[in-house]
């Protein structure tokens, strides 16, 4: 690539005649872009002839769209301010004359950075008026090829960088690089896979659930197929295990009493037996620091799968098989069912429970000889209003 794009010439024109003398141009600063270095710009041009015996014809109206019939930017003899919607778009201008101000109207958008999603069909329509025909409709069409940029065309866009540090005596210059901005919560996620892995705005890794009762769900524990051992001792439990391509985890104690600890939250814990699936729904749910042996404040049940937390494991501590922490005085209750949970002497409920011991245990669904079979227990920030 010998020239520099920001220096390209037009190259492209295309106009279209539907009636009457005057024009209608499209253009485009290259027929091929080079995707995120080369800026784009397109201008579509309204020319009234100067032959036109009709000197009272104007414009109304100026649109520049996308086959896909995005609207990328317009104006209007009553809106005469250029405007536009298309987020990617980084300057808009215009302007209509009126037929004797000897001045073309136009109507011009410019990407900076344009994607490969932006290639393709543009039009221009123009809508105009003039005393004889009263209204015309013009338009013209331009195919824009936006490619993937080489290295080359790297060095060569830093080449030119250099070039313009060496001559224009530049101190420093800045290069900007938008930065994805990252989701504060699962509420920021919008997806169109149900379940879905990321990393939030405070470095934590999640997986959210984006559908259920309208999505927005940290998913901090998950069982679906016994692959992930659960009967762990207390720093695993404290710092997280599992697998999120598995699809087995637990997001750690930790973890959820500082999500908790620092902003109110609904809990839901989705669980399927016997192939239905049931419900559970907190709207008060905290779990205390370590020192505190993460102890769990529960209240506030909905829900058609039973409460079977409230009553037994409100108010008590978190107890693995290395810490036992219930108030049973004779052994230990993740020791005897092969779990780790709020433990009092010793449970109503005991998702973390072996998998495939008849453990994994909601009393109110399962009695306590039968497990579920799929187990999330999720959070969502409470909307305080
Ligand atoms: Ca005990």
């Amino acid at each position: 690539m010998a020239s520099l794009p920001l220096r390209l010439v037009l190259l492209v024109s295309m106009a279209t005649l539907i009636r009457s003398s005057s024009w209608l141009n499209f253009t485009g600063n290259s027929e091929t872009i080079r995707e995120l270095i080369q800026p784009l710009k397109l201008t579509c041009t309204f020319q009234i002839s100067k032959n036109d015996s009709d000197n009272d014809s104007q414009v109304l109206f100026m649109s520049i769209y996308h086959e896909t019939k995005r609207v990328i930017a317009s104006i209007s003899k009553y809106q005469p301010v250029a405007t536009s919607l298309y987020p990617s778009v980084t300057k808009v201008q215009g302007h209509i004359y009126h037929s004797n101000e000897s001045k073309d109207s136009y109507l011009q958008v410019t990407w900076t950075h344009p994607k490969l999603s932006e290639s393709g069909k543009y039009f221009c329509l123009a809508h105009a008026w003039n005393s004889t025909s009263q209204n015309s409709v013009f338009d013209a069409d331009i195919t824009v090829n936006v490619i993937k940029s080489s290295t080359d065309d790297l060095a060569v866009a830093l080449s030119y960088i250099q070039d313009r540090l060496d001559k224009d005596g530049v101190d420093s210059i800045q290069i900007s690089r938008a930065s994805p901005t990252l989701p504060e919560s699962c509420r920021d996620v919008i997806s169109s896979e149900d379940r879905v892995v990321v990393t939030l705005a405070s470095g934590l890794k999640v997986m959210c659930d984006t559908k259920t009762d309208g999505g927005g769900w940290i998913i901090f524990q998950r069982r679906i197929n016994g692959y992930v051992d659960f009967y762990r001792g207390w720093k695993e439990y404290r710092d997280g295990f599992g697998d999120y391509d598995i699809g087995e985890f637990y997001l750690g104690n930790e973890n959820i009493f500082k999500l908790t600890s620092s902003k109110k939250y609904d809990l839901r814990i989705d669980l399927e037996f016997n192939n239905t699936k049931y419900f559970a729904f907190y709207t008060r749910f905290e779990i205390l620091g370590e020192q505190d042996y993460y102890k769990l404040q529960i209240g506030g049940y909905s829900g058609n799968a039973g409460d079977a937390l409230t009553n037994i494991h409100n108010d008590k501590f978190f107890s693995t098989y290395d810490k036992d922490n219930d108030l049973g005085t004779s052994g230990s209750c993740a020791v005897t069912h092969k779990g780790a949970w709020w433990y009092r002497d010793c449970y109503d409920s005991n998702l973390n429970g072996k998998w495939g011991s008849d453990r994994v245990n909601w009393s109110k669904l399962t009695g306590i000889t039968k497990s579920v079979t799929f187990t999330e227990m999720k959070i969502r920030e409470i909307e305080l209003n």
